[in-house]
Order: C-alpha cells, then structure tokens, then sequence
C-alpha cells in the first residue's frame, strides 16, 4: 500500500480523468482527482463539449495524440452506451484553394499512418447526403475519425479509476498550492489541506488562475465558441435512435469556419467565424449547480454572431432550409499562442506541472504523455511543440497572449502556409542590425519574437548577374510564397564570395562557475575538458539515447563556457539539471549580445585587415574560438559554419552590434559583401547536410539514426542516455534520416510530404529547399534504413508524386576542403 508518490489532480475533466485512468494503470495508487464542479458533469468545458475527433493534423504529434484518444475510447463504454462512435470524418472544399489543401493534408495523414482519401463530390455526398453536392469541390475522408461522447468518457474512466482505488472529490475547490523549499507539497482546498508530491493542474481554461497560485505563467487565453443545435430536420428523421446519436460523417466546412454533427434527428453546428470573444475568468458563475445547459463553461448564446454562419450553412445544407435554430451556447475553452497545448512542469516549483490547452481530440493522448513523463522521465512521443517552456518570456505577458490566441481562434481553419508570417504583434525583438536590414530591404518573417530577414530585396539588382548555371526554376505558386528568387543571389554570393548572416535569433547560454564543466559533461555527448578556445559540437540526450537537442559548446575560460543552442527548452533543461549549491550559473546572454555570421571564400580578406588578430589558417583553425577586436570592436569570434563556408560568427555586445556590421560592410564591399537571409541559409544548410533540431530530429531519434552518430564520444561514459546507446550503432538502426534529391530537378516540397517506396508510404520528409549550388531540389526524409543511396523513392505533393532518390551527403564539400581553407 502506498509505494507511488502522492498525485493530486486539479480538475476531472476530460484531461483530469484520462490522467488519473493512465497513472493509475500504470500503477501509481496514491491519486486523488479535486474538482470544484460536481462530479461527473463538472461544468468544465468537458460537460458540453460535443467531441467532434478530426484526428489529421500538421504535427505529427498532435495527430498521434488523437490517433491514441480514438484507439483508447473505442475500448470504453458505460452500460451499452458507446464513448467512440467511428462514422469517420468528411471535410468539404468549396473552393480550389480548400481542395489543393485537402490534398497536403491527406499527405500529413498519410506521412502520419492515418488512412484518409481526397473523395470527388459525388462520393462526399453519398457519404453525407445533405450536403449540397453542387456547392463542393470535393472532400477529405477520413473513416477512422468520428464522435467521442466526452462525457461519458469521463464516467467510464471515474467507474474505472475508483475500481483501482482513485480518490474522486467533486465541490471540492483548489484555493492555494502549498509548497515547501522550491517544492510543493499540497494543495489548499475548501474542504482542507491535502497533501501531494506531485500536483497536476487539468484545470482546462480555468488554468491560468491555478498557474498563478503557484507562480507559474500559463500562456492560454479562455475564448468562447458558438455551437447552436437546430429543431427537428425530417431528412434526419428515423435514421438514429436516442442510443446511436448519429449515423452520417461528421462534417466540417472549413471555408465558412463551420462544422456539424448530429444530435438524433437535429444538427448540431459549431463556428469560428465570428468575432473572437476574450472571457474574463471572474465574470464567470462560480455556481455549482449545474446542468446540462447551466454551467460556468456556457454563456449565453448570441444570436446576432451566428446569423452569418446559419445562412452558410442553409447553403451548404438545403436540408436547413426550412429548419431553425432551436438553441445555442456560447462555450468557453483555451487557445494559446501557437495553437498548441501547454503541457510540463514548473521551472521553480518541483511537482506541480500542468496540462492544458487540451482538445477531447488530443486528450487521452496528452494524459499519456504526462502519464509517461511523471513515471519514466520521458514521453515516447516527442513534445517539443506542447512544452509549456517553448516561449520565450516576452511570449508570457498576457497582452502578447491574448492577442495571438485571438489570432489563433480566426485563423483556426485558414488555409496556412509554412512560412506564413505573423501579422502582428511584430517587432517585439530586433537585432542591432535592424536599421540596416531594413534599408537593405529586407523581408522579414517572425520566430520566437524575433525579426528574421529572409532575403534582401536590396539583392534583386544582382539577379542579372547570376550565372546561368544558379538561375534556379520557376516554382508551383504554393511552393513561390513567401520565396523569392533574391535566395538564389544570396546563396551564389556567399558560396562565391562573402555575405553577412544575421545569427542574432540564436538561442546562446553562459554557463559558468566551479561546476559548470562538470555539468555540460554529464548532460552532453561529446569531451568537454578542452582547452579554452575549444568549440564542440555535441548532443544533448534525454534517458532513452533521444536527440534533446545539438548543440555548440565554446569554452571561454576555465570555468566559462558559451552554448549555442536550438531554444528556450535548452535553458529549461541545464537549469532544471544544475546543481542545487550555487556551483553554477546559467545566463541566457541572447538579448544582450548580437551576432554576425560572416561566411564565404572571401571572409578572412574582410576580417583581417579590420583587426590586429591573426585570422589565418594556421593560428585560427577551425572549430576554435578567439577574443579578438574587429574595428576596435570586443568580439568573440568562433569559426564555423552552418552554411558549410569559410568565415565565423561573431558575437558582441548588443551595443556595439551597428558599428560592427558597419565595418564589415564598409570593408566588404571590395569583396562583393551581401546581407543575406534564411531563404538562402536553410538551402546551404541542407547542401551541407546539417541538420535542424525540432524539425529533422527529436526524442524520437537517438544519434545513429539522424546521422549524428559523429557527435558521440566513444571514450566517454557517465553522460545522460550512454546506457541506452549500448550496442545501437549506424549499423544496426532500423530508420535513417536520408538525403533526397529530386530527380527533374525543379519541383520543390516544402516539408512534412509523405515518401514511397515501392508504392507504400514508408516515411515523410523534414527539411526541403531547392539547393542552388547542386542546382536540385533536396529533400531529407526519415526512411526504412533499407533505402539505400541510388533507391528510388516518390515524394506525394499535392496529390501528385515527384520522384526522388537516395543521394550520399553532403551534397557539398563533403571533403570540408572549403570549409577548411
Ligand atoms: P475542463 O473540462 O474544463 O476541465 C477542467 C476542470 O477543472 C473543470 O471541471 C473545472 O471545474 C475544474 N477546475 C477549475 N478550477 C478549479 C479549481 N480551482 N479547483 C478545482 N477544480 C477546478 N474539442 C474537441 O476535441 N472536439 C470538439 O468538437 C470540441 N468542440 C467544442 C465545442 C465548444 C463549444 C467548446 C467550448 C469546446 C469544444 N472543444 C472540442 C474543446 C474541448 O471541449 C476542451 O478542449 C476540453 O473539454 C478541455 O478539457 P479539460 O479537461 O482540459 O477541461
Ligand atoms: N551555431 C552555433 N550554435 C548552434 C548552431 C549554430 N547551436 C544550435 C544549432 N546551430 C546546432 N546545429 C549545428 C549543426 C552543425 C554544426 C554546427 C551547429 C556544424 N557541424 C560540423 C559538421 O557536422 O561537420 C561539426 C564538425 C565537428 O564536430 O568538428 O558545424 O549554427 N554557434
């Protein structure tokens, strides 16, 4: 008896529950599920939700996530009663954008293991016959998809959990969380204290007033939705009986914001297309009489919002002609600024972690990954895009989140491309270079709060001057948004000649003090006790041997050390794993100092005449870093490369940061010096075959089989996953992140695409540019490892196949003789 922490979890909703069911299956038996509402219909955005599960989503995670909540409620079930109904799910096009995007989508599902089909309209309306066949353009189907009766879940789960011993309070309100020495150790409720190792905040979008109780911002803005239920439609009339609910696809009609389920023989409509409608949390009804169409989670239905979507929906469904709207709702529930949820643990308050921002579609899935995370360390399914530690702390001011997670609630069904940038806010961080880039042209595209310039329009002039043999093709106007052929300029220049990279964005890091060496050494790959000047490339491991993140580790003294690194996860990670007597400091340095990347045959002809240090091959080699002034200018200068040239970074002072780009400018002219942007950058980068954490590798991946092997010491023991790396080598992987180039040499994939081989789907691509110094498109993709270099695979875009094949990498200067020059 009692053997597991003390876990209690704020919340039993559909996230609390399926919690509580995950924890205590895997045996934990010391759980207690509060909620303040009654239980089981708590009043939560559970209780009204009306489970609509379209499992197909850009991120793999996500829709691995559904995938799991579907497998787990179909094997649920309260007296007869189903939690799953598997009527598959239709999503209609009502015009050729829609369809194109139906297409890349069937690919996400497919690059997934999803099995969907893009259906023409006749097909889409003998699924669904009251849809107005003459209005669409065709449909995405998808059978495994369908309805998850929310509610009922949370019953058969609570039925499921108190048989293992769960402890369910409903009227039980969290008004405080005690903590003792950075740790917490209960929670305070109306009903008394109730002590706890571990807390797990499933308040949905109630989540930001737990987060406050425990000092931890919670970046999700509480927004109503509108869903309306019509009268009685005859067409509905006899098809299902009070126990099966529905019998047609659920449906949505993204075009008009619309989706629509069954209800019997009435519709239920759900929309986004209305105003965004902000919920203060302490306006809401703090009653806890609740029924099904009286809760704190419902507001009052405004009619005047939903008159345009009920006049699309007549003319989507003639069968609504003649019907109306018999009730409605205005629903709360949480977006965030990146649409994603909010899961992890209190970077200062150990044992109280959150989970929210979650959909019914995502919930099972995101239980078992906290489950797996609270138990084992880690999640078998990668959560970069769910850690609550994603932002950075600009991204947490409630002005900023709200305004995003309002962006994020009108854009929900819009046709997104990859590189869409955001509208606003923007200019929330700039370089020092901001000025000249602006004059310069530049376009601009946001990430973390940042202002990257992705090409100079400044470089239009010199596309006259581009060597036949760099004239890159036309592209698909998909694949030509947010592109310019200003990238193929900027990659010839700097293959050619120099150009200036801002690398400001970069996520850099001072760890230092007495301990700050054994501290790298114990949570990266590589030998760290190197001279001071060393720079390494190295890996950080979770338990399991799964890529954390790579990273650039300079030794600036003894006990100083700068890491390059891939985002604020790296920050949580070395604080959470510092030693807790002061023996090390950990510095985010990014806003503070600004960094140029000045790479290209010509870079040392800049530098040098700038600086009394000696730039030369001989006296700074590769993979080595100097304290060194450049224009009079302080700057550590670290001599490598993602763009696989000749050249260094180099860091200083934010304030210093203008002058230094002035000199360098000024003195490269004579070298024919460019600004240059991410457009080209990530094109070199994939030439070079280096790899981009979060997007080409994660947890998923352990070293060997993203091709990193290299950056794993063989003589080194004792560092986080060496256990787990035992006997795997690049020999015996089962999957391989591969080098594609693609055959016509012209067609261009963005990313996420699904890969064939023999006809069967077999992988998806990661990164993808058109390599302008190959002059191919270039493609990686994780593969079986069977697909060896000269295997000829097909690449699905837009429904259409593109054939490619496995190359050797790097496609350039595999002999790093440039880069060593
Ligand atoms: P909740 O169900 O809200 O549970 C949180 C619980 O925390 C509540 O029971 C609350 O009482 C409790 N709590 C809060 N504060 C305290 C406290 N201080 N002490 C104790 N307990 C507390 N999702 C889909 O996947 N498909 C859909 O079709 C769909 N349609 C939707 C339609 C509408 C109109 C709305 C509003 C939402 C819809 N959603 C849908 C979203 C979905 O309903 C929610 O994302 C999901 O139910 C959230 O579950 P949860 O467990 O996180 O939150
Ligand atoms: N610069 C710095 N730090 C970084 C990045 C960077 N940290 C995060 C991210 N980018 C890390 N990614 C890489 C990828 C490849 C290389 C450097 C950073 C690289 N690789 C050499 C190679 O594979 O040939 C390593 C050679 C070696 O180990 O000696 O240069 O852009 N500061």
């Amino acid at each position: 008896m009692g053997t597991s922490p003390r876990v209690v979890i704020i919340g039993a909703g559909i996230v609390g529950m399926n919690l509580a069911d995950e924890l205590s299956g895997r045996g934990w038996d010391r759980i207690s599920v509060l909620d303040r509402g009654p239980l089981p219909l708590t009043g939560g955005s559970t209780s009204h939700a009306p489970g609509l599960v379209f499992q197909t989503n850009a991120s793999k995670t996500m829709t691995e996530f559904a995938r799991y909540t579907v497998e787990k409620f179909l094997g649920l079930e309260v007296d007869g009663g189903w939690c799953f109904n598997q009527l598959g799910g239709l999503e209609v096009a009502t015009t050729p954008e829609r369809l194109a995007d139906l297409h890349r989508k069937q690919g996400w599902a497919t690059s997934w293991g999803v099995e969907g089909s893009v259906l023409d309209p006749k097909d889409c309306v003998r699924l669904h016959p009251l849809v107005d066949e003459s209005r669409i353009l065709g449909g995405l189907y998808v059978p495994t998809d369908g309805l998850a009766k929310a509610s009922r879940v949370v019953v058969a789960l609570a039925r499921r959990v108190a048989a293992r011993g769960v402890v369910l309070r409903g009227l039980t309100e969290v008004t405080g969380i005690e903590q003792h020495g950075g740790r917490v150790t209960g929670v305070t409720t109306t009903a008394g204290v109730i002590p706890a190792d571990i807390v797990v905040s499933c308040a949905g979008f109630w989540g930001v007033e737990i987060g406050a109780m425990a000092g931890m911002d919670v970046p999700l803005l509480p927004l109503a939705h509108q869903y309306a239920k019509t009268g009685r439609i005859p067409e509905l009339a006899g098809r299902s009986s009070d126990l099966t609910e529905a019998t047609l696809p659920i449906l949505r009609h993204q075009d008009q914001d619309l989706y629509f389920r069954e209800h019997v023989d009435r519709l239920g409509i759900g929309t986004y297309a209305h105003r965004p409608m902000p919920v203060d949390l302490r306006e809401l009804s703090s009653s806890t009489d609740i029924s099904e169409s009286d809760m704190p989670s419902m507001q009052p239905f405004t009619a005047a919002d939903f008159a345009p979507s009920w006049k699309q929906s007549q003319l989507l469904l003639p069968c609504l002609d003649t019907a109306e709207v018999e009730e409605g709702f205005n629903g709360i529930f949480s977006f965030t600024p990146d649409g994603g949820p909010l899961i992890g643990e209190s970077a200062d308050l150990e044992g109280f972690w959150i989970a929210e921002a979650v959909w019914v579609t995502h919930s099972a899935g995101v239980a078992r990954a906290v489950a797996q995370l609270l138990i084992e360390g880690r999640s078998e399914i990668e959560l970069h895009g769910c850690d609550v530690h994603r932002f950075e702390q600009v991204q947490l001011s409630p002005e900023y989140v709200s305004e995003t997670s309002q962006q994020n609630f009108v854009e929900i069904y819009d046709v997104l491309h990859p590189l869409q940038p955001r509208r606003s806010p923007r200019n929330l961080r700039v370089s020092p270079f901001h000025v000249r880039q602006r004059e310069l042209g530049a376009v601009f595209l946001e990430s973390a709060g940042w202002e990257r310039p992705h090409w100079f329009d400044a470089n239009a002039e010199l596309l006259g001057e581009l060597p036949p043999e760099w004239i890159p093709p036309e592209r698909d106007a998909w694949s030509a948004k947010f592109h310019s052929p200003i990238a193929a300029v900027e990659a010839w220049r700097t293959r050619t000649a120099v150009a200036m990279y801002d690398m400001t964005p970069l996520k850099r890091l001072e760890i230092s003090g007495p301990g700050a060496l054994a501290l790298l050494d114990r949570l990266t790959t590589g030998k760290m006790d190197k001279s001071v000047g060393s720079v390494t490339y190295t890996l950080a491991l979770d338990e399991a041997g799964g890529v954390r993140s790579d990273l650039t580790v300079t030794r600036l003294s003894a006990d100083t050390f700068q890491v390059g690194a891939n985002g604020n996860l790296d920050l949580d990670h070395f604080r959470r794993h510092a030693p807790a007597d002061g023996s090390v400091h950990i510095r985010d340095i990014t806003g503070g100092t600004c960094c140029i990347g000045l790479w290209g045959p010509r870079a040392r002809d800049v530098v040098a005449p700038l600086s009394r240090d000696d730039f030369s091959n001989e006296n700074f080699k590769y993979f080595r870093a100097e304290k060194v002034r450049i224009g009079g200018i302080p700057v550590t200068a670290m001599r490598l490369s993602y763009v696989g040239e000749l050249g260094w970074e180099l860091y200083a002072s934010a304030d210093n940061g203008l002058r230094l780009w002035d000199v360098l400018w000024a003195e490269g002219q004579r070298y024919g010096v460019i600004a240059a942007g991410r457009a080209a950058f990530n094109s070199l980068r994939l030439e070079k075959g280096y790899r981009s954490w979060g997007t080409d590798m994660t947890t998923e991946h352990n070293p060997y089989e993203a091709g990193l092997g290299f950056a794993v010491r063989k003589q080194k023991d004792g560092f986080a996953g060496h256990a787990a790396l035992q006997g795997i080598s690049e020999a015996t992987v089962q999957r391989r992140l591969t080098c594609l180039t693609i055959d016509d040499r012209r067609s261009v994939v963005l990313g996420q695409e699904p890969v064939f081989l023999d006809g069967e789907p077999c992988g998806y691509v990661t990164s993808a540019a058109f390599g302008h110094t190959v002059g191919a498109p270039i493609a990686y993709a994780w593969l079986p490892a069977s697909a060896e270099i000269g295997a000829r695979v097909e690449i699905e875009y837009f429904g259409a196949r593109i054939s490619a094949t496995v190359t050797a990498e790097p496609l350039f200067d595999p002999a790093m003789t440039k880069i060593k020059s």
